[in-house]
């Protein structure tokens, strides 16, 4: 089941965009996620945004880390490069991919646990050289791959499914994205498609290290009492002749909000997510102002999504490393391995 190849088919009356691909064209193998993943409403924006931008896939590199989250580039672009790399090092291997070949677009795809407990020196890194990429973790507030721990990002106080607290601090992502110097930040949601599919175009269209958060709920986790799908309800109401998991598929929980809005969304788990989208005189120009806002607004219990700040005009770590503007697969020999006297100009340039 791991792995299934989605049918070649391709209707002659399918739309092309202005490279001459299909939606379909943009798609991968068949997800093997739990039936309502906020995860996979994620990758089929990323499919619209890439579709929408007219990308031809091998001109995009998709790199993850280890997770449900890290697993989903296998469900979208196909046709593209893609390195499923180790848990929370998606940032560095994706670093030494765009040093190396800067002619490629760079998508990383991290989990809240990739990017915010192993990965978090890794992430940190990233968006302070800014490396040119967009950088989308999609948060749940569990390690959902390994059923269910919470995770850094997840909010104190917030319960478990077993009902335990959590007495930790979170971690705030984006708060520490605009700290450590991003030059693209924004909050989305996995059900506001409408919202998150230009959020993501913006993050690949920009010109240094873009970030984007992502609440991405997991239904895997909401085995509450009253629940008819619970392990116990099933345990108690079925005769079975082998032990087996069952995990409930769920509707995806979708929401179309105004800018300005606040909503109360009711996760599968019961709670409730507060949604406010930026006000239309927001200034996502000002990095501190950005700051201010996201704290005010958390301590209200609420979840600012949409664009939070952008410098429209950043650079990238080519700059800072006043790098060559050809990729290294498009090098020569000679200009790979210039000579001893070349190495040693570059020495006494240095000493
Ligand atoms: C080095 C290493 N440590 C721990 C693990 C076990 N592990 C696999 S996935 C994961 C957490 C995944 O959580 P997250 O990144 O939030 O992804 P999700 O599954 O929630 O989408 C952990 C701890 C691992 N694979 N490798
Ligand atoms: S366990 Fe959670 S995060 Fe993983 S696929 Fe299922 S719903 Fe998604
Ligand atoms: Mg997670």
């Amino acid at each position: 089941m791991t792995y299934l190849a989605k049918p070649k088919l391709r209707h002659p009356t399918l739309a092309t965009n202005k490279v001459g691909y299909t939606r379909r064209d943009y798609e991968g193998k068949i997800s093997t996620l739990c039936a309502g993943c906020g995860h996979d409403s994620i990758s089929a924006s990323i499919i619209e945004a890439c579709w929408e931008l007219d990308i031809e896939p091998h001109r995009v590199a998709k790199l993850s880390g280890i997770g449900c989250s890290s697993k989903t580039p296998d469900y979208f672009l196909g046709a593209s490069h893609g390195f499923n790399t180790v848990h929370g090092r998606m940032p560095s291997v994706l670093t030494g991919a765009n040093l190396a070949n800067r002619d490629l677009l760079y998508l990383g795809v991290s989990g809240d646990g990739d990017s915010a407990s192993i990965g978090l020196g890794q992430f940190a890194h990233a968006m302070r050289r800014g490396v040119r990429m967009a950088y989308i973790v999609e948060n749940n507030g569990v390690y959902g791959l390994t059923k269910g721990q919470f995770s850094a990002t997840a909010d104190q106080g917030s319960k478990s499914k077993k009902g335990v607290v959590n007495t930790d601090s979170p971690v705030d992502l984006v708060a520490m994205a605009l700290q450590l110097g991003a030059s693209y930040v924004g909050r989305g949601f996995s059900g506001n498609k409408a919202q998150l599919v230009p959020l993501i175009k913006g993050a690949i269209s920009h010109g240094g290290s873009a970030f984007i958060d992502v609440i991405s709920p997991c239904v895997a986790f909401n085995n509450h009492p009253g629940s008819t799908k619970s392990y116990d309800y099933i345990r108690e109401h079925n005769e079975a002749v082998s032990r087996i998991d069952f995990i409930s598929g769920r509707e995806e929980i979708a929401v179309d909000m105004e800018p300005g809005e606040v909503m109360d969304v009711r996760q599968h788990d019961g709670t409730l997510l507060r949604l406010r989208s930026l006000h239309p005189d927001y200034d996502p120009g000002d990095r501190f102002a950005a700051m201010a806002y996201m704290q005010r607004h958390h301590e209200m219990g609420e979840v600012v999504t949409g664009l939070l700040y952008v410098d429209p005009l950043a650079t990238d770590l080519h700059t800072a490393l006043n790098t060559c503007d050809r990729p290294l697969n498009a090098l020569g020999p000679q200009q790979l391995c210039p000579g001893a006297q070349a190495l040693e100009r570059l020495n006494a340039s240095l000493r």
